[in-house]
């Protein structure tokens, strides 16, 4: 359908990869909507032209440069600058409903029936599930509402300082008017819900739709050994979402990383992708090896056991075994 369209905002280069990767991952699921990715002027040429081959519409927003209402709520509220960029999405009225994506989500299977859900559906945020994530959600584009959202931005601030705040205070009635507009958790499926609840991830993680990589470290600031497909760096947050994360840096290195070469030609840039060697000159890198026993102890009290990694079952049986023997 040409009047509906999946967005997503990248605000510099390194979200930029994370909307490359999940723009191609809606794309492998067959999805029949439009993509549009809006970036901020930071965005470089070569990355620009990597979205541009992934997406339909790529349009570049600069809050600071379009001397209208959203300049000027934005001088009023500088603190809200992102947020400001995302809203945005409300003005693309050449599309009559839209689904906006984070550019830290990626899909695992074909999502288009969120577009029979009408504005504003989100999932219940697990923190705090009376409010709604703001990561993935229906809207549809309005110069009205964007105005209306605009102002609001200026009048009330935003409680938690970045758009989920001011969504959920603008669409305050979400938690209880009318429950169509709830997505099940399974668009929303954080890699820490699985391991708060992993009887529920056992019983449903299955059908997970949508993975949201939340948390400071996002899959785009580890790196990867594409040959012995393994990922190194902040083991703390990686462990939370081991099978996820090496599904984001295979498609990834397998479809992003080649367009990048295309497009940087000669000049140096950072893919992320490491060789074998430089690997194991630098083993305490290696995930399975960085975490300290204290700080895994503190995981299982917390209930945040690696259950798909280094405390995997077999793991567990292995380590039992030698003290039998
Ligand atoms: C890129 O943008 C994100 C979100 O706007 C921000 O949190 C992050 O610090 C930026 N990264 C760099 C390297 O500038
Ligand atoms: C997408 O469509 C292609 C071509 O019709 C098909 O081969 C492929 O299996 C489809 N992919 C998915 C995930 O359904
Ligand atoms: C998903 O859940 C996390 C917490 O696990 C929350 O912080 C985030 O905002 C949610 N995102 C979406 C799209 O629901
Ligand atoms: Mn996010």
């Amino acid at each position: 359908m040409a009047d509906q369209a999946f967005v997503t905002l990248a605000t510099n280069d390194s979200y930029a990869r994370g909307a490359m990767v999940l723009g191609k991952s809606l794309r492998n699921h067959n999805t029949s909507k439009k993509l549009v990715v809006l970036i901020g002027p930071q965005v470089s040429e070569p990355c620009q032209a990597v979205l541009k081959r992934i997406y339909d519409e790529l349009k570049v927003v600069d809050v600071l440069d379009s001397g209208d209402t959203a300049h000027l709520a934005m001088m009023k509220r500088p603190d809200l600058g992102v947020t400001f960029t995302k809203l945005h999405c409300w003005t693309l009225t050449h599309y009559t409903k839209c689904v906006f994506m984070d550019a830290d989500t990626m899909v695992v299977s074909n999502i288009d029936e969120l577009f029979d859900r009408e504005e504003l559906s989100a999932a219940p945020d697990p923190g705090w599930p009376d409010c709604f994530n703001s990561g993935v959600f229906v809207f549809r584009p309005s110069v009205e509402t964007h105005g209306k959202l605009l102002a609001f931005c200026t009048e009330h601030g935003s409680f938690d300082g970045g758009d989920q705040g001011v969504l959920n205070g603008f669409f305050s009635d979400w938690a209880t008017a009318d429950i169509s507009k709830h997505l099940p958790f399974i668009y929303n499926l954080s890699s820490i819900a699985i391991y708060t609840y992993l009887p529920a991830f056992k019983q449903y993680g299955g059908n997970a739709k949508v993975v949201h990589f939340l948390g400071k470290t996002k899959p785009w600031s580890y790196t990867f050994d594409p040959k012995a497909k393994r990922i190194s760096g902040n083991v703390h947050e990686a462990a939370t979402h081991p099978s996820f994360l090496l599904d984001w840096w295979t498609l990834y290195a397998g479809s992003i990383v080649p367009m990048l070469h295309q497009q940087y030609g000669d000049q140096p840039f950072h893919s992320g992708c490491v060789e074998g060697e430089s690997q194991s000159a630098n083993p305490q890198q290696e995930l399975e090896l960085q975490m300290s026993s204290e700080e895994r102890k503190e995981k299982w009290e917390q209930g945040q056991a690696d259950y798909m990694g280094q405390d995997s079952f077999d793991n567990i049986k292995r380590k039992l075994d030698t003290f039998l023997k």
